[in-house]
């Protein structure tokens, strides 16, 4: 029997149109894989509405789809609880819109849904593959098995620090996240310099920022995406690509202390 192929997908935030255009490339080249979202589904963009019907839509047509846990989502959850048990009192900052939107279109219960699933799964272990998409990463010096939660779904560098992966060793297998937004998808190769697979990709390209919705396929080791249609954010399209030459994050690799950012 052939596995069932999977596309693990990067942060949408709302971009609906981005994401109906991608998973029609995506279809095009398999109707019936896995779809794995690497989280931060809803909040920044303009159609988080959409972006619930997308995800949704492909469940009635029987398509398996595996929600990972974003920071965003940890932090609309509490949002979107308020917002339908005490739909009176005023919503934060970025939220606001992600949750007006939401509740305009009456899908409040079904986003809060979607949302307390993903945060139910930190990590997910691509079936037939060496592959584990997680959002944010590891430490590490840790690795999968005994970096804690939190970490796993929020360690961002500062911006002028080296990112995790550069000093990850591939000892956990390929390690799929999202999380940290960059111009074009981060692949980080095996430190042997002899295997031609890699160790990490981060597909976040930055759709909600004006970047890209990027796709990867472990089993091919190949990517796929769209363009955005957001306007082009100066602090994203300007920013540095990842590179192991960046100074070392201060304090040890495995400190605890490490500011968690997102
Ligand atoms: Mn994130």
């Amino acid at each position: 029997m052939t596995q069932m192929r999977t596309f693990v997908i990067g942060d949408v935030h709302g971009c609906a149109q981005e994401l109906a255009a991608l998973l029609r490339r995506l279809d095009r080249e398999d109707a019936s894989a896995r779809l794995v979202f690497v989280g931060d589904f809803f909040t920044k963009g303009p159609e988080p509405e959409g972006v619930v019907e997308e995800l949704l839509a492909r469940r009635v047509e029987g398509r398996e789809v595996v929600l990972i846990c974003g920071n965003h989502e940890i932090k609309l959850r509490k949002h979107l609880r308020r917002a339908i048990d005490r739909p009176k009192e005023p919503i934060e900052s970025v939220h606001a819109l992600t949750v007006h939107a939401l509740r305009n279109s009456g899908l409040l219960h079904e986003a809060l849904e979607l949302v307390e699933e993903a945060m139910c799964r930190i990590s997910y272990a691509v079936p037939g593959e060496r592959c584990t998409v997680i959002h944010g990463g590891i430490d590490p010096l840790l690795g999968i098995a005994l970096t804690p939660d939190a970490y796993k779904v929020s360690v961002k560098s500062e911006e002028d620090d080296r990112d995790w992966w550069w000093d990850y060793d591939g000892r956990d297998g390929l390690i799929v996240v999202g999380h940290k937004p960059f111009r074009d998808a981060v692949i980080v190769p095996h430190p042997d310099g002899r295997r031609t697979r890699p160790i990490v990709v981060n597909i976040d390209t930055g759709c909600a920022y004006g970047g890209k919705l990027t796709a990867y396929d472990p089993a091919a080791d190949t990517l796929l995406s769209v363009s955005s249609q957001q306007p082009g954010q100066s602090w994203f399209m300007n920013r540095k690509p990842s590179s192991p030459e960046m100074r070392a994050p201060p304090g040890a690799s495995a400190s605890r202390d490490r500011r968690l950012s997102g």
